[in-house]
């Protein structure tokens, strides 16, 4: 029995025993999966941040085809399709969970839910200020879905109507406009796509409540419709940054391979998320919203939302401060990581105003302390509480999140500490510093400069 066979069975057999367990105990079907997911998923939380299968490939830890990638730390996400029109809400009802899942947690037949395609005209959608956004945020990258699990394209694609030109009152590429105004704004564009889940697609993967899992040909839809589609998008909208695939589940190490080789041949310099799944990405991905405790000594990134959905909902205003989102950045940065956060765009085509205006505060942020971010490493100063660091040719950052009562900054940095100041003093007044052996004490002001993250320049021989 193959996996993909192996996994069909199980599933069935888990549905069966929660039916039978639902009736015999007088409880909701429905309660009862919703409180399994939520199990699984606090269970999923104490798995290693980045799971084995979505790392690194061992030769891209010194390619430079990464170093822009290096460099930028800070990137854009965008989940947008059908998924934003009922934001989380099907015939009246909230269902729970993901936006962008509501079709497969409601089992919305295809037939159905293609109908959004008819109604999705989001003529306020304007590439020129959702670029101008990701920009005064500091984000140096912007990857959009191009296609989700729900199988609808963002693109013009030869391999359906099933997509924004031939598919909606719209009728206009994202993709082409964003391509355009990312090129201008020295943006780079990357696509995410779905190359394992697809709900539309009868061969593709996810929909067993309009097709049978059992008759379908996975193979077959890699081949005749993944490749083909992967093909137009590095073929039709110039330099592509990199491809973000995503949920490999059942993707063989011989289509991972193929994926990864056939970006690489239609253009070299695109790089290839960790959810390629089989260790075969460019850089290693890590889980949702998940950031390692310690350090890791790999290219990895964590994509994050901003509240606690991806594509639109409504409802979800669980917003993360701004403050919140800074500190993650540079505690993410401080681990060698990327940050890749989320935006949800509306159904009209806006970016949710809480969304922008985080944004637009992280981007304050930076035009100040970005030097302490971009293009730095993991920092000697690690596992302490109240500070994180970076680093960058002789340059340590210590980024202090809690300020210490009367301003003694003391930490333990192997080197000769030959001067420190406040990064966002445009003078660059000399803190007073003492060393003794690696232990490093520097004298900052007596209150808090910033109450988010102060960062110290320490100059180290
Ligand atoms: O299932 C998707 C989910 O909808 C979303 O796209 C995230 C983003 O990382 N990836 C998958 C879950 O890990």
């Amino acid at each position: 029995m193959s996996k993909i066979e192996r996994t069909i069975t199980l599933t069935e057999q888990l549905a069966e025993r929660f039916a039978e367990m639902a009736e015999t105990q007088g409880v909701e079907m429905s309660d009862l999966v919703n409180f399994t997911l939520e199990r699984v998923l606090e269970w999923n939380r104490s798995r290693p941040a980045i799971a084995d299968d979505r790392g690194q490939r061992q030769e891209a830890r010194v390619d430079p085809r990464l170093d822009w990638w290096r460099e930028a730390r800070f990137g854009m996400f965008i989940h947008w399709g059908l998924y934003a029109i009922p934001a989380g809400t099907w015939k009246g009802k909230r269902i729970p969970g993901i936006g962008e899942w509501i079709m497969k947690r409601a089992h919305i037949p295809v037939a159905e839910y293609e109908q959004l395609a008819k109604q999705f005209n989001p003529v306020q959608f304007d590439a020129k200020e959702w670029v101008s956004i990701a920009k005064r945020a500091g984000q140096k990258y912007l990857t959009i879905t191009s296609k989700h699990h729900d199988g609808f394209c963002l693109f013009k694609s030869e391999y359906t109507d099933y997509n924004m030109v031939d598919g909606t009152p719209f009728g206009r590429d994202p993709l082409k406009e964003l391509a355009e105004e990312c090129q201008k704004a020295g943006i780079k564009l990357c696509f995410y796509y779905s190359q394992t889940q697809d709900w539309h697609h009868p061969d593709g993967d996810g929909n067993d409540w309009d097709y049978h899992p059992q008759e379908q040909e996975f193979d077959l839809y890699v081949e005749h419709y993944v490749k083909p589609q992967v093909r137009e998008l590095l073929t039709n909208y110039g330099p592509i940054g990199l491809i973000w695939f995503d949920t490999p589940k059942t993707m063989t190490e011989e289509q991972s391979q193929s994926l990864l080789e056939l970006v690489h041949e239609l253009q070299p310099d695109c790089l290839v998320s960790g959810r390629v799944g089989n260790t075969m990405g460019d850089y290693a991905s890590a889980g949702d919203n998940r950031i390692p405790d310690v350090a890791v000594d790999l290219d990895w990134e964590t994509p994050a939302t901003i509240n606690d959905t991806w594509g639109w909902k409504t409802y979800d205003h669980n917003w993360k401060s701004t403050e919140e989102l800074i500190q993650k950045l540079v505690d993410i940065v401080s681990k060698n990581g990327n940050y890749l956060l989320n935006v949800g765009p509306t159904p009209e085509g806006l970016i949710p105003q809480p969304s922008v205006d985080r944004l637009l505060g992280m981007g304050k942020w930076l035009d100040t302390n970005g030097e302490a971010v971009y293009g730095t490493k993991a920092g000697p100063v690690q596992g302490v509480e109240w500070c994180r660091s970076t680093a960058k040719e002789n340059k340590v950052y210590l980024h202090v999140f809690d300020w210490p009562e009367g301003g003694t900054i003391e930490v333990s940095i192997p080197g000769t500490v030959s001067g420190a100041y406040l990064l966002a003093d445009p003078d660059k007044g000399a803190l007073p510093v003492a060393q003794e052996k690696d232990q490093v004490v520097v004298s900052g002001p007596a209150e808090a400069p910033d109450a988010v993250d102060t960062v110290i320049v320490l100059t180290v021989e």
